[in-house]
């Protein structure tokens, strides 16, 4: 049996401040062209694709800084993808930065939507793990101040059928997350998207800065493999205004194995064929989760947050610093 999903990793390279949101999308339209020429059903693009990573500028006037975020999705310009997308007869995860209004207040998510190849967004993901600060810290030669622009997402993880299997979507920081694979995986995920911004200089622990690429790779190819699952994870890579963006942009099958992966810090796409019947070998065996999971001895998992000493330990855990 095979149930073949053939997916594109849609890399960008940088976005500058100026570069307008009309530029960008001539970009993501010619990346989602060049995967239908490729014989893709699904073309994934990165984090906040359709601007520059904002989140590195201290910014006080509201004003500026909506000038990110989408307020309607399609909107004038991103209908054109939409549009696309249904003549092509392609699916797209797209991030994006999300300002509704519920019940009267104005609210602000990193979010990604997963379109299928009739046009129509079947699920919208809310980004869980923000990351970074919420005030200027000086000392930085750059801001990571998603904690100050966006509100936790409050939908949790899920999976949608779609493409002929299960997909579940999340969002840069939550890859690096154990729980974030395990929750999706509950939930029968064959495949994940996300998209990612990830500076290659740590400002906190710059000792990991040779680091990124493998803390990049590692918890994605556990939990592809843990939860038998794809893993598509798509970067905005390069030098984005003076700040450098990791690319290596990849697709890791169901075993943690790296099946492509790019290698520019450009604009890129890499194509892999996913069966997601491949799961199977992960899922029925060595991680079958009904025969093996015991779930009774996991209770710390859900009810903690932090580090629980046990009785008898007498250490103190330092506080935890902003990262
Ligand atoms: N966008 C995003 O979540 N980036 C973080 C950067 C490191 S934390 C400051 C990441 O986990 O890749």
């Amino acid at each position: 049996m095979s149930r073949i999903v053939t997916v594109g990793a849609a890399q960008l390279g940088p976005i500058a401040r100026s570069e307008t949101r009309s530029l960008v999308i001539r970009r993501l339209l010619d990346m989602m062209h060049r995967a239908k020429d490729h014989g893709c059903d699904l073309v994934v693009f990165p984090e906040l694709a359709l601007t520059t990573f904002f989140p590195r500028w201290y910014m006080e006037d509201q004003e500026e800084i909506d000038a990110f975020f989408e307020v309607e999705m399609p909107g004038k310009e991103t209908q054109i993808l939409f549009d696309e997308a249904v003549r092509h007869g392609i699916g797209f995860y797209l991030g994006y930065a999300e300002l509704s209004i519920e019940a009267g207040r104005k609210r602000r998510f990193n979010t990604s939507i997963l379109v299928d190849n009739t046009g129509k967004i079947v699920s919208k993901y809310r980004k869980i793990h923000l990351p970074g600060h919420k005030d200027h810290e000086e000392w930085r030669p750059f801001q990571h101040l998603e904690k100050r622009y966006f509100e936790v997402g409050e939908q949790g993880f899920s999976v949608s059928e779609v493409f002929g299997g299960q997909i579940g979507m999340c969002i840069c920081n939550d890859r690096r997350w154990p729980e974030t694979y395990r929750v999706l995986g509950l939930q029968g995920a064959e495949m994940i998207l996300l998209g990612y911004n990830t500076p290659t200089h740590y400002p906190p622990v710059p000792e990991h800065d040779h680091l990124q690429s493998f803390h990049n790779h590692l918890p994605m190819q556990a939990g592809a493999y843990q939860n038998g699952t794809w893993i598509v994870a798509v970067a905005k890579a390069g030098k984005e205004e003076g700040c450098n963006l990791l690319g290596q942009s990849c697709i890791i099958s169901p075993t943690g194995e790296m099946v492509a992966m790019c290698t520019t810090q450009g604009d890129e796409l890499i194509v892999a064929d996913c069966d997601l019947d491949r799961c199977l070998e992960i899922k029925e065996h060595i991680f079958n989760f009904s025969l093996h999971r015991q779930p009774q001895h996991y209770e710390l998992i859900r009810k903690e947050i932090e580090i629980v000493l046990p009785e008898n330990v007498k250490r103190e855990i330092p506080p935890g610093s902003s990262e």
